[in-house]
């Protein structure tokens, strides 16, 4: 029952969003995945990330992080994760409107910007993250073939441009 309820759900979705513009949305169908890449080029995890009429949900489950912290989760510009530059190769963060960074800034956010998210216990960070500002294609706000980025401190909100989250830790390619 329950996921006939769900088909139900896409199905009406769906037909109501091609009824507005079909061909200037992505597929509410649209589906992508990300392996994360750690500070020593070692597997970290993945996310799945899905369309959804509220935006894309990224559901991330992210091994090998400073345990009991907070952590800066952003979309970065460039689909490179290379550890050996510390992630450097992933550029800025993904900012298609030229905006200021932060949800604190006056002309914010970037559209790669994203709330912090806690790691457990175990250097294990799970979450499922809604971001409405962010298309699942690769259009002008879309952000397959970009990076998603796990950072070693937590977002200030405020600081430009990146919000004072110290290094990179864990870096995937959205495919
Ligand atoms: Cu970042």
């Amino acid at each position: 029952m329950k996921s006939i309820a769900i088909f139900a759900a896409v199905a009406l979705a769906s037909s109501a969003t091609f009824a507005v513009a079909a061909d200037q949305v992505a597929p509410v169908t649209a589906t992508g995945t990300a392996k994360f890449v750690g500070a020593k080029g070692e597997d970290a995890g993945k996310a799945d990330l899905s369309t959804t009429p509220a935006g894309v949900l990224i559901n991330v489950e992210i091994k090998g992080l400073p345990a009991s912290q907070w952590v800066a989760f952003h979309v970065h510009q460039t689909g490179s994760c290379d550890a050996a530059s510390h992630h450097e190769s992933a550029g800025g963060h993904f900012n298609p409107d030229g905006k200021e960074h932060g949800y604190q800034a006056a002309n914010g956010p970037h559209a790669g910007d994203m709330p912090n998210q806690y790691v457990g216990a175990g250097g294990v960070l799970r979450a499922q993250v809604i971001n409405d500002a962010v298309t699942l294609d690769k259009g002008e706000t879309g952000i397959v073939g970009r990076a998603l980025m796990v950072h070693a401190k937590p977002d200030d909100y405020k600081t430009q441009p990146s919000g004072a989250a110290g290094d990179r830790l864990a870096c995937a390619v959205i495919e």
